[in-house]
């Protein structure tokens, strides 16, 4: 049960069967919709007492400090990291995120990305509808996936699913992380990025991104995966150094990529269009019904916990 005397500062869009609910619950005060957003904090800002966000709006510091009675933020997305924690702690401010229900879906993609694009998937499909097919005739020869060196930088829920997908394509899986994990005894532990990339035909980013994991995937990482190597990303774009990816993908001293997250998305650096060897996804890893339907319960049962006076179901902080 929610109670329509809390306000929420809902910082983007959700799907209809989420937003109803929602507005049932809770008076909700769209953030998104605002036309002149600091006029619209000065109106809500006194009396609002929690967010609903999503995983890459996330909440800053002028935020959250502009709701004094704010008292938890509830994320649509595992991901956290566009939070501000430090503000959240100062003030006690509750965080809670979607974790779990994801987990699948977003490992999924991962592996179906690494496919297409080592298979050539998208340009494959264009050769069948342009003709090309029976004008030029076979499609060009690509390599092979399975039996071949992934690593896995960050063995945490998404990274251990995606490693268990890639067993089954006989693939010779490692790992780093920030100690070696006894939930996974058949996989190699490898202490540093550099040496894991030097090991991988096909690196896949999957850690939790902080200020910490900043540009994580360094020129030194990017340049050890090498010209017949992969970079898949379904993390946070904050993990890789996108300029240092760029001038590898253009020069060639990085094979390839396939990347679910941008800087800056939904706009992208016009140079990623450019280039025929990386695959571009709009951050949807965890776009299916079922998983979408399960993080919006996440972040509507949260907030009813937290303003029944129970504790959060997913809590961060
Ligand atoms: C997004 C995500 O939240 O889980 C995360 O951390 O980034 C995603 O699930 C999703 O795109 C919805 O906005």
């Amino acid at each position: 049960m929610g109670n329509q005397s809390v306000e929420i500062l809902q910082m983007g869009p959700y799907p209809e069967w989420d937003q109803g609910p929602l507005d049932a619950a809770f008076t909700m005060h769209r953030y998104f919709e605002a036309r002149d957003k600091a006029a619209f904090l000065a109106r809500i800002g006194q009396s609002t007492r929690g967010i609903a966000t999503r995983g890459e709006l996330g909440a800053d510091r002028a935020t959250i400090e502009a709701l004094p009675q704010l008292e938890v933020i509830s994320v649509y997305g595992v991901g956290y990291d566009a939070v501000d924690l430090d503000a959240c702690r100062e003030r006690n401010i509750r965080v809670s995120n979607t974790p779990d229900v994801l987990t699948q879906d977003v490992a999924d993609l991962g592996v179906a990305m690494m496919l297409a694009q080592s298979r050539g998937l998208v340009a494959a499909e264009q050769w069948v509808r342009d003709g090309s097919w029976s004008r030029k005739g076979l499609y060009p020869l690509r390599h092979r996936v399975f039996g071949k060196k992934a690593g896995i930088l960050g063995l945490g829920r998404i990274g251990f699913e995606v490693a268990k997908r890639l067993a089954g394509f006989d693939m010779d899986i490692a790992y780093t992380d920030v100690s070696a994990k006894d939930y996974a005894p058949d996989w190699r532990f490898i202490d540093n990025p550099v040496d894991l990339a030097a090991h991988s035909d096909f690196l896949f980013v999957t850690l939790a991104a902080s200020a910490a994991t900043r540009h994580i995937v360094g020129r030194e990482v990017i340049e050890a995966v090498g010209p017949q190597g992969m970079i898949i990303n379904i993390s946070r774009a904050s993990n890789i150094d996108e300029d240092a990816l760029l001038d590898a993908l253009e020069s060639q001293r990085l094979g390839s990529a396939a990347l679910d997250v941008f800087e800056g998305e939904p706009k992208l650096n016009p140079r990623f269009v450019e280039l025929d060897n990386v695959l571009l996804q709009p951050h949807h890893a965890s776009g299916t019904f079922e998983t979408r339907k399960a993080m919006g319960k996440l972040v509507r049962d949260n907030l009813i916990a937290h303003f029944s006076g129970k504790p959060l179901v997913t809590p961060v902080l």
